[in-house]
């Protein structure tokens, strides 16, 4: 398993991307501390300079395991269950948008809060199908690139639409796409899982990438999760992708993410 970290490309609210502000510095000092990646949250692809990004993850060795999209919803409302079809449609729009990026740095794209909140007035189950259909879209378009999206089950106070790794499942089902699989976040799965390990086992081979913070949303360690079992659980089932860490800069970004690295070396050595 490689580890990588969350970093903002451009500024934003969501508290948990680690690391914002000076790309060079960020990726520097992330780099410097024996990460193997850089996991970017990015708006919209357009707001980047993909060629000055290249040079720098060259320049300090770092991959591009995921990119992650939430912004969308965060700062522009954009989203795959709004009631208003030009909003699902232009949140497709940006996903596809995201696909040659994730296709150049090997990175599976993330559908986390882009999925929306069913909102007040809304069926739940037109919710969900209007979810679906946006996710059987962008698959298929992502397909032909070799791009892989993961969704994230997230916990119930940030939305209602898939909170436990059952309904990601049920969903991973309906979507039947072999480049769609899920997103575990061990933040999330200590507020809604009955085990965590157990949810995990569950799984299988449809955990395509993995969030680590402990369960009050510091780095790891800094809380009660039990990052050894959590990890050999990953181990026993054959993942063998990325760890990345996405937490509160707490009590600041380059601490949380050094003491974090520790945690999880020494909780598998
Ligand atoms: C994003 O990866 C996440 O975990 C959510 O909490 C976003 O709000
Ligand atoms: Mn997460």
């Amino acid at each position: 398993m490689r580890h990588s970290i969350v970093l903002s490309t451009q500024s934003a609210q969501f508290q948990a991307a680690t690391f914002k502000g000076d790309l060079e510095k960020n990726l520097l000092e992330i780099s410097s501390q024996g990460y193997d990646g850089v996991e970017l949250a990015i708006r919209d692809p357009e707001m980047i300079d993909l060629d000055r990004l290249d040079q720098l993850l060259h320049k300090f060795y770092l991959s591009v395991p995921a990119i992650g999209t939430g912004q969308a919803w965060g700062e522009e409302g954009l989203s795959f269950s709004d009631p208003d079809p030009d909003i699902r449609n232009a949140a497709i729009q940006r996903i596809k948008k995201h696909i040659p990026v994730a296709a150049h740095f090997g990175a599976v794209i993330i559908i986390g809060l882009v999925r929306g909140i069913v909102k007040p007035g809304v069926d739940h189950i037109q919710g969900m199908r209007w979810l679906v259909e946006a996710l059987v879209e962008c698959s298929a378009a992502a397909l032909p690139h070799q791009v892989s999206l993961v969704l994230e089950p997230i916990n119930r106070y940030e939305t209602t639409l898939i909170n436990t790794v059952p309904q990601g499942l049920d969903l991973i089902k309906e979507v039947g796409a072999d480049n769609f699989g899920l997103l575990l976040d061990t933040f999330h799965m200590n507020i809604e899982e009955v085990s965590i390990e157990d949810s995990i086992r569950s799984c299988g081979d449809r955990i395509y990438h993995f969030h680590v913070a402990d369960s009050n949303r510091w780095y790891p360690g800094a809380g009660h999760l039990d990052f050894r079992s959590i990890l050999r659980t990953l181990s026993d089932i054959g993942y063998q992708s990325w760890i990345s860490g996405e937490f509160l800069a707490l009590p600041d970004a380059t601490t949380a993410a050094e003491r974090s690295l520790t945690h999880l070396l020494q909780v598998t050595s």
